[in-house]
């Protein structure tokens, strides 16, 4: 069975293959020949999974999902949120991840989470599935593996940061996997 992912993101798409080993073959937005940056103009992750998801619908007559995703500090007023890719005004990871750090500088409150919200555009209906994790903002980098975030972001209950894991143990326990695992149960 084939699943559309709508995503530009390959580390997005490499963690979803591995959640759906042998289940589903995931293709993305290359695999199917889209090569528009979808816009992403809403100021929720809903809205903007369903502008992708959508997009994909109408365009490629294709049912089809994307993930919204993104950090929310608590002492940032839950930024960077959606802004998450492009915070500093770059997509350039370190860049965002050094504004965060100088953001936070002197701040004893460092509880963030992780959400992601997945919208499965299916049979012209918008189904929508959220994942969270909990955790907190180190004060420096640590770990070389993922992307985005991850070598800042410690979940709850470890003392590794999200880089310091590979993806199987990461998939375990992120947000990503929280929401697809919802939508694996809509499914079936
Ligand atoms: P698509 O829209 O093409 O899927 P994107 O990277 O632009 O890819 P988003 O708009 O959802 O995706 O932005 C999510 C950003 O949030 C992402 O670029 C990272 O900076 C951050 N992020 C989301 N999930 C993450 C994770 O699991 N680990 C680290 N950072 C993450």
């Amino acid at each position: 069975k084939k699943l559309v992912f709508a995503t530009n993101n390959q580390h997005k798409t490499e963690e979803i293959r591995l959640a759906l080993n042998g289940q589903y073959e995931v293709l993305n937005l290359e695999d199917i020949g889209c090569f528009t940056d979808i816009p992403e103009t809403a100021d929720t992750f809903e809205g903007n999974a369903t502008l992708k998801s959508s997009y994909v619908a109408e365009h490629y007559h294709l049912d089809c999902f994307a993930d919204d995703s993104g950090l929310e500090i608590e002492a940032l007023n839950n930024e960077p949120g959606v802004y998450s890719a492009r915070y500093s005004g770059s997509r350039d990871s370190l860049e965002n991840i050094n504004l965060v750090l100088a953001k936070l500088e002197g701040i004893s409150n460092r509880k963030a989470r992780f959400k992601t919200v997945i919208s499965l555009m299916q049979n012209g209906k918008n189904h929508l599935f959220e994942g969270v994790i909990n955790g907190t903002i180190r004060t420096e980098l640590s770990g070389a593996k993922g992307f985005g975030y991850d070598p800042i972001f410690q979940p709850d209950g470890y003392t590794i940061t999200f880089a310091e894991m590979d993806m199987v143990e990461k998939n375990k326990i992120s947000h990503r996997a929280l929401a697809l695992q919802k939508m694996m149960v809509f499914l079936k």
